[in-house]
């Protein structure tokens, strides 16, 4: 009857983090280019693997004038994978503990980032070179009221441009910005790559380095297509330059969820030259790069927040002078001064700047030593009760009784 509501929107307004004034609507108008970065973690950003530069345009955008570049950044997806991810952004809350919520909830009732952007005026869209109901995409985005979806009907795919998963990355990009020229403007467009995706071939042409020369074929190979991703990426710059698209976007581009899984554990300890990989390490690989490029901003940055993937959704629409006071949000706008430094996993581990919590066992962040679980006791609590209120959300389909442009809730609350 949507009477846990009452208790989950205390919850979300009361953890709601005022926008940065500065910052709120500074690039009102802009079209939304989003970026999923399949399956690309940080720990190959800024790095080289024996001596060759794994994504020497990603690693540019670091330290670019343009570029809010986020280091300690984190995915919190679950088994839904690429799904989970959008997901998350869309709504900014979590997937499922079990199954993927975009085949479990693929009807509910939701309050999507495209919702939000179809309200002031934008054309939205996913572009994705795959069959449309993967992932049970094509129900889905009808519920996020997602104006068109680009699925593979909408690609030219031969041969010679298909690799692993489907099209590559490269022709992809291309082919979209193409694509994005004829929509009406401001548009919002979320683009999935593929390229980097396990098991991780590509062509002999395609490839740019070396393998690895570990124990897994997996990671050996990861590297190779990371390059490739990224070398498609500053194609696709020059494609939206090309086009005429570049200056009036924000370019949000982010790894989707981890490559390399902890089966692969003796091969990532060499590569990171450690004993071996703990569940604290594995936590904290769980990083994924996050970038807000923002052509002419002219105000580029690393910026350390601990933060997640639930944060992009507030932080999109606050640079885009769209308010989410009434929003039924779990993350938390980047720029806000009131982010806090925290990112919950799916599963309930969690980072802070101080501490890691994973395997049921608290560290110090820093020296990466077990430490009393009393630390991470306050934290712990709020990972468990901020993960339940989001399933109730979806479990219980709440956001059918909840007015998100007044905040009333629509359920009778006196009885309580
Ligand atoms: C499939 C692509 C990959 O369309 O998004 O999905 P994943 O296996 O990464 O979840
Ligand atoms: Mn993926």
């Amino acid at each position: 009857d949507g009477s846990e509501l009452v208790e989950v929107s205390n919850y979300v307004r009361a953890n709601q983090a005022e926008p940065n004034v500065e910052m709120f609507g500074k690039y009102e108008g802009r079209n939304v280019i989003a970026v999923s970065l399949e399956s690309l973690q940080s720990f190959v950003i800024n790095e080289e693997m024996n001596g060759e530069m794994v994504t020497p345009f990603l690693n540019s955008l670091t330290n670019d004038k343009d570029t809010y570049y986020f280091s300690d950044f984190y995915h919190q997806t679950g088994l839904g994978k690429t799904s989970d991810s959008e997901f998350i952004f869309e709504n900014s809350l979590y997937g499922l503990g079990r199954g993927a919520v975009f085949f479990t909830h693929g009807e509910n009732t939701y309050n999507s980032f495209a919702e939000r952007l179809g309200e002031n005026g934008y054309f939205t869209n996913v572009m994705h070179a795959n069959n449309k109901s993967f992932w049970n995409r094509d129900m889905i985005y009808k519920s996020f009221k997602l104006d068109q979806f680009y699925d593979l009907e909408s690609y030219n795919v031969t041969e010679e441009t298909s690799v692993n998963w489907g099209l590559k990355d490269i022709p992809f990009f291309e082919q979209s910005a193409a694509l994005m020229k004829e929509m009406p403007q401001p548009f919002y467009s979320r683009l999935i790559t593929l390229t980097n995706h396990y098991p991780f071939y590509l062509d002999p042409e395609d490839i740019m380095i070396p393998e690895y020369d570990s124990n897994s074929g997996t990671l050996n190979r990861y590297f190779q297509t990371v390059r490739y991703l990224d070398e498609s990426v500053k194609e696709f710059f020059d494609d939206l330059k090309e086009q005429g698209l570049y200056e009036n976007s924000i370019i949000v581009m982010y790894g989707d969820h981890y490559g390399i899984s902890e089966n692969h554990n003796k091969a990532m300890a060499k590569y990171l030259n450690k004993e071996e990989i703990t569940p604290y390490d594995s936590a904290l690989l769980q990083a994924v790069p996050l970038y807000i490029h923002i052509p002419g901003s002219n105000d580029g940055q690393v910026m350390d927040n601990v933060a997640g993937q639930l944060d992009i959704r507030p932080t999109l629409l606050h640079l885009l002078g769209i308010e989410t006071s009434k929003d039924m949000q779990l993350g938390a706008d980047l720029f806000s001064e009131e982010h806090e430094d925290f990112v919950i996993f799916r599963d309930g581990r969690f980072v802070t700047d101080k501490y890691v919590y994973a395997g049921e066992v608290c560290y110090d962040r820093e020296t990466g030593e077990a430490i009393d679980t009393e630390a991470c006791q306050p934290f712990i609590d709020r990972a468990t009760q901020e993960l339940e209120y989001s399933d109730q959300i979806i479990n219980g389909d709440l956001l059918r009784f909840y007015d998100t442009e007044t905040g009333n809730l629509l359920i009778d609350t006196n009885y309580k």
